[in-house]
C-alpha cells in the first residue's frame, strides 16, 4: 500500500490536474462489506478537513477489485468543486449536501464503473457520493488525498492531525505529508 501511495506517476498525474506542487495529506482503504445496504451520503470532502491555503486539493479513488455500479462505484457532480463555502455535510443525514445547496440538485451527475486499477480523480470540493454494495464480495478501494504543498493547519480537530500536536497556521510537513516531488526516493528507500 505504501508503494500505491507514493506511486510518483499517480501523483505527477494530480499535480498536473492542480497545476500547483501537491503534499500527501493522507490515504485510506475504503471497504464495502458484501450487501451492506449503505450508500455513501453525497458530500464534499475538504470541509471535514483542518486546511488553511489549500485550493487545488485531490483525491484519488482507486479500484482495487471491478466495481459496476451495483458493488459501490462513485457518481460525481462536476464544478460543484465551485462551492467554497459550504460547511462540513453530514454523512449520516441523507441529502445533507442539499439541503446545504439545493441548486446541486439538479446539477447532471456522471456515474464511473471501474475495472480493478483504474482510477478517478476529484478535487476535495468536487461532490460525490459512492452506491450501496448490492454483490456478496467486498469492494475494495484504495484513496490517496494530495492537498497543495503550502497547507497549513487550523486548528481544527481531525482524525489524521490529532495526534500530532501541531500548531495552528503550522505548515503540513514531515515524514506524513511529503512533497509529490520526494516520492521518487521515498518509493525506492
Ligand atoms: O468509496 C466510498 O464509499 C466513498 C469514497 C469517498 O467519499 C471519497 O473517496 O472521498
Amino acid at each position: 500500500m505504501r508503494e500505491l501511495t507514493l506511486n510518483p506517476k499517480i501523483a505527477a498525474i494530480a499535480q498536473k490536474l492542480a497545476g500547483t506542487t501537491l503534499r500527501l495529506w493522507h490515504d485510506h482503504l475504503l471497504i464495502k462489506r458484501p450487501q451492506n445496504n449503505a450508500p455513501t451520503e453525497w458530500h464534499q470532502d475538504q470541509p471535514y478537513w483542518p486546511h488553511h491555503n489549500s485550493t487545488h486539493p485531490v483525491s484519488v479513488w482507486i479500484a482495487l477489485c471491478d466495481v459496476p455500479a451495483e458493488k459501490g462505484c462513485m457518481s460525481f457532480i462536476p464544478g460543484s468543486q465551485k462551492y467554497t463555502q459550504l460547511s462540513p455535510q453530514n454523512l449520516g443525514v441523507s441529502r445533507s449536501l442539499f439541503s446545504l445547496q439545493p441548486s446541486l440538485e439538479w446539477d447532471p451527475t456522471i456515474t464511473i464503473p471501474l475495472k480493478a486499477g483504474d482510477c478517478t480523480f476529484h478535487h476535495g470540493r468536487t461532490a460525490h457520493t459512492a452506491s450501496a454494495n448490492q454483490t456478496n464480495d467486498p469492494r475494495v478501494a484504495h484513496v490517496i488525498i494530495y492537498v497543495d504543498e503550502v497547507t497549513t493547519y487550523d486548528g481544527t480537530p481531525h482524525v489524521t492531525t490529532d495526534p500530532l500536536n501541531l500548531t495552528p497556521n503550522q505548515k503540513l510537513q514531515g515524514n506524513l505529508f511529503p512533497p509529490v516531488q520526494q516520492f521518487e526516493a521515498l518509493n525506492q528507500a
